[in-house]
């Protein structure tokens, strides 16, 4: 390893040491980048290896609402303004009760590699809170929304902060959240946010574009095969917003989803979900999949059990961070799996991902196989920038040329750096690679 590479992880690790999600990301990064180090005197003259793994804000604070009780409840907020060399930081809100400072960290700096990656102007960021949307009013939500947006506010804004959906934070949210952005700011600046409704500013095919995106990217995957969807067997963890949508897109090219999940267990359906059921159960009725066996009594639910242990031909992480870990990984490819496509971001422990590599399977790792949804969101500024509402086609052909793009990027750096087909390290090295040349180029900032 070059011995720049080995001083900052020492630092960084010292910095950081309490928040582990965040190690582990920024260490899967600077591990692939031995031979750039070697090859570019600057990152090392400049720093910027030290200086791409430090955000360059951090924003907590107290969200103060009532629930339906008058009671007065506080939860924490965050929000981590991590890189802005490729343009205004640009990443989604997560409301979930694990979310901390290093979670946001970890979600934050994969989201400078991801958003270079897309070839778009937006830089890095993340944030959220500690709150938990599970079983809480419609009424509830918003006043939550409306406290976090009372402190956000002052921090964010079309050219300096974006912020998006993630896990919890879906239209609705963004909804309440764009809504008391207006009545603070008194202005209709509908590039504030995205992931917004399309009545009122959203962008066409916002709401699909992770699942339908970490589905492209698997298709690219599948073709330097000479291979495809159709009749493929397909497991999917998770059944929110990303899930969903990778379902959908999965059988529209001709595969059968089989398995998918939430935290409380996974159903399996041997005929293949029903997408049409699923959207009922949790885009609209926000209830547990268990609903599932309501309409399809011939299905399984599985109390407790995660999808990996399905037999199938290609797997989709769609739920969250180190849902799969080493013994998962060893499960898929005993069975036969031979793609893995991430719409989560990190779901695979290291020791996952090393049982994928040594077995040679097709690895789409998240920051490129899941940057569908914030290309979208990019889309969605620029529709905003000009007050243009694009058509469906249109956008899903853009999102389809980004994904195929950053397909090619991932294999292309990968081959020029020694690690033919490693999509890990080419897509490290091409998110990196263009972050870099910006910070260069801006000086000491
Ligand atoms: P949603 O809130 O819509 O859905 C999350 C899903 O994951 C639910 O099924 C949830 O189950 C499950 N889940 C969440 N936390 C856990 C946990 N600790 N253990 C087991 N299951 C869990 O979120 P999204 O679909 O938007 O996000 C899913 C993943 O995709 C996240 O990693 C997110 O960061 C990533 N992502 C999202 C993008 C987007 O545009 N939304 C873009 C790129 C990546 P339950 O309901 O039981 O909690
Ligand atoms: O992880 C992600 O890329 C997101 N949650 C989407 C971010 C965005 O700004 O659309």
């Amino acid at each position: 390893m070059h011995p720049y590479i080995e001083k900052v992880i020492k630092i960084v690790d010292a910095r950081n040491h309490s928040e582990p999600t965040f190690l582990q990301a920024y260490k899967e990064v600077l591990l692939s980048l031995d031979s750039v180090v070697y090859e570019y005197p600057e990152v090392v003259e400049f720093n910027l290896l030290e200086r791409m793994c430090e955000p360059e804000r951090q924003i907590i604070f107290r969200v103060v609402w009532q629930d339906d009780e008058g009671r007065e409840i506080v939860n924490r907020g965050f929000r981590t303004e991590f890189n802005s060399a490729l343009g205004p930081y640009k990443g989604g809100l997560r409301f979930h009760p694990t979310v901390n400072m290093g979670i946001v960290k970890f979600l934050g700096f994969e989201q400078v590699f991801k958003n270079s990656l897309t070839g778009l102007q937006i830089g890095g960021g993340k944030g959220g809170a500690d709150f938990d949307p599970k079983g809480k009013s419609d009424a509830e939500v918003m006043r939550f929304c409306q406290a976090f947006m009372s402190e956000l506010f002052r921090y964010i804004g079309a050219h300096t902060d974006v912020p998006a959906g993630d896990i919890g934070v879906g239209a609705r949210e963004i909804g309440f959240l764009f809504g008391q952005y207006k009545r603070l700011t008194n202005r209709y600046e509908l590039g504030v946010l995205t992931g917004k409704s399309v009545g009122w500013g959203g962008s066409l095919v916002r709401k699909e574009a992770t699942g339908y995106g970490a589905v492209y990217f698997a298709e690219e995957m599948l073709a330097t095969k000479e291979d495809g969807f159709e009749g493929k067997t397909c497991v999917v963890s998770g059944s929110g917003n990303v899930a969903l949508y990778a379902i959908k897109k999965i059988h529209e090219l001709g595969g059968k989803v089989v398995a998918c999940s939430d935290s409380g267990g996974s159903i399996y359906d041997k005929n293949g979900l029903d997408f049409e059921t699923l959207h009922q159960i949790k885009e609209i009725d926000r209830k547990r999949i268990s609903a599932y066996l309501e309409t399809h009594p011939g299905a399984e639910y599985r109390e407790g059990k995660k999808v990996w242990d399905v037999p199938c031909d290609a797997a989709f992480p769609c739920a969250t961070q180190n849902e799969l870990n080493g013994e998962d990984a060893a499960t898929l490819v005993k069975n036969g799996c031979i793609l893995i496509s991430e719409g989560a971001n990190m779901p695979t422990t290291p020791e996952g991902i090393e049982v994928f590599k040594e077995a040679g399977l097709l690895y789409g790792p998240g920051k490129a196989a899941n940057a569908g949804g914030v290309a979208v969101s990019a889309l969605e500024m620029q529709q905003n920038a000009s007050w243009e509402t694009w058509a469906y086609e249109e956008v899903d052909a853009k999102l389809r040329k980004v994904m195929k793009d950053i397909h090619h990027s991932c294999l292309h750096y990968a081959d020029k750096y020694g690690e033919t087909g490693n999509y890990v390290c080419g897509a490290n090295i091409a998110g990196f690679l263009r972050v870099a040349d910006a910070m260069v180029a801006h000086g000491l900032v």
